[in-house]
C-alpha cells in the first residue's frame, strides 16, 4: 500500500449518528464498493470525532461505532486497496485540524449553510463552527484527490480546497487540491413517509428510514405504508410525486438502471404493486450485507481494524512529518 504519484487517492466518511440506512447504502457506501473496484486508494471513515458535535449519548455513540464498522466491512468493499478507519483512533486528524484552523478565517465558517442550520437546533457550541475544518484535516491527512461527497457537502469541499491553497502558498506545495468525484452521483433517498426530507438516521419517524438490519416483515411493511400521492400513475416527477419519484429512484439505484428505464418498467403497475416490488429489491439488495454482517466474528473485526489502522497511520503520519517539516515544528 504505497504511494504511488499518478494514482487516485479517494476520502469518504460516514457519521455514527445512528444505525445505517439504505440512503446511506446507496447515497454513499454503494459508490465506495465500486470505487474499491477500481484502481485508486481509498480511505473510508467512520468520523466519530465529527460526530461528537451533536453530543450524543455516550453508549448510543459506541455501539453506532461498532455497527457503523461492521456494516463497512460488510457492505463488500474491496480491503485490498482501500483503508477502513475509526478517525478518533488516528489522532493526526486533530492535530491537522488544528494546524489549518490558521489557514481558514472566521467569517468562511460561519458563512457556511450547515453551520447556520445546525446552529440553531443545536445552540451554538464552537465544535459546530470549527466542523469543516476537521473536514478538511480528513481529507488532506490522506493527501486525497478525489472526494465522493453529496451536493450538502460541495461547500465544505470548496473551503478545504481554499485552505490547501493557502498552506501550499505559505509553506510549499504539499496538498493536493481535491476535487469532487465527478461520475453520476449516489441517489439522495427521501423519507418514506415524509417524502419532502431526506431519509436520515435521526429521522423522528423511524417508519420512513429502512434500516440495514431491518427484517423482510418490517421492509414490506414500511413500503407498504410509505406515502405515495392520490393519483395512480407512477411518474418520475420529484416535485408534484415525491413519494413515486422516491421509490423509482431507489429501485433504479439498486438495479443501476436509469430512472426512465425503471419508470416504464412500472409504468402498468397498480400503486401497492409498485410497492411490494421496490421492497422485494430492497430485501435482495440487504440480504448479503446483513448476512455478512452476521457472520463477522471478533477476531475478524479486530483483524481488520489492526491491519487497517496501521495502513492509516502511515499514510497520516508522512503527511504530519511533512507539514511540520514546512511549518519548522520538525
Ligand atoms: N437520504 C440519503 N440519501 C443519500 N445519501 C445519504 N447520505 C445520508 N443520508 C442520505 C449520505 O451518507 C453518507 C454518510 O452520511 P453521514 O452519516 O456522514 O451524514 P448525514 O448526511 O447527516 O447522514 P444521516 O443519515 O442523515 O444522519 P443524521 O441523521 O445523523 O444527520 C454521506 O455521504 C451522505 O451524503
Amino acid at each position: 500500500f504505497i504511494r504511488i504519484a499518478d494514482m487516485k487517492t479517494v476520502f469518504s466518511g460516514i457519521q455514527p449518528s445512528g444505525l445505517v440506512h439504505l440512503g446511506n447504502l446507496l447515497g454513499a457506501i454503494n459508490n465506495w464498493v465500486k470505487l474499491s473496484e477500481k484502481n485508486s486508494k481509498n480511505y473510508f471513515c467512520i468520523v466519530d470525532l465529527h460526530s461528537l458535535t451533536g453530543l450524543p449519548n455516550k453508549d448510543d455513540l459506541n455501539k453506532s461505532i461498532s455497527d457503523t464498522l461492521k456494516v463497512l466491512i460488510a457492505s463488500g468493499i474491496n480491503l485490498d486497496n482501500s483503508v477502513i478507519y475509526i478517525q478518533s483512533k488516528l489522532q493526526e486528524h486533530a492535530y491537522l485540524s488544528w494546524i489549518l484552523s490558521n489557514f481558514c478565517q472566521v467569517g468562511e465558517l460561519q458563512r457556511m449553510t450547515q453551520f447556520k442550520e445546525k446552529s440553531s437546533s443545536f445552540g451554538t457550541h464552537s465544535g459546530l463552527l470549527t466542523y469543516p475544518i476537521l473536514m478538511a484535516s480528513d481529507i488532506l491527512i490522506h493527501k486525497a484527490n478525489e472526494v465522493p461527497v453529496g451536493d450538502d457537502q460541495t461547500q465544505h469541499l470548496e473551503l478545504t480546497r481554499n485552505i490547501a491553497e493557502r498552506f501550499n502558498s505559505n509553506y510549499g506545495e504539499i496538498f493536493p487540491i481535491p476535487e469532487k468525484s465527478i461520475g453520476k452521483s449516489g441517489a439522495r433517498l427521501m423519507s418514506l413517509r415524509h417524502p419532502e426530507n431526506k431519509m436520515s438516521k435521526s429521522s423522528d419517524d423511524i417508519n420512513g428510514t429502512i434500516y440495514f438490519n431491518d427484517s423482510k416483515e418490517s421492509i414490506l411493511k414500511k413500503f407498504k405504508s410509505s406515502v405515495t400521492d392520490s393519483e395512480n400513475t407512477i411518474k418520475y416527477d420529484p416535485e408534484l410525486k415525491p413519494g413515486i419519484s422516491n421509490l423509482i429512484e431507489i429501485y433504479a439505484a439498486i438495479t443501476d438502471k436509469e430512472i426512465k428505464d425503471s419508470e416504464k418498467e412500472f409504468q402498468n403497475l397498480q400503486y401497492g404493486e409498485f410497492k411490494i416490488a421496490v421492497a422485494e429489491t430492497v430485501v435482495d439488495y440487504l440480504e448479503p450485507i446483513k448476512k455478512k454482517y452476521e457472520e463477522l466474528t471478533t477476531n475478524d473485526i479486530k483483524d481488520i481494524v489492526e491491519k487497517n489502522l496501521k495502513l492509516a497511520h502511515e499514510s497520516a503520519a508522512e503527511t504530519i512529518m511533512e507539514v511540520e517539516e514546512a511549518l519548522g515544528i520538525n
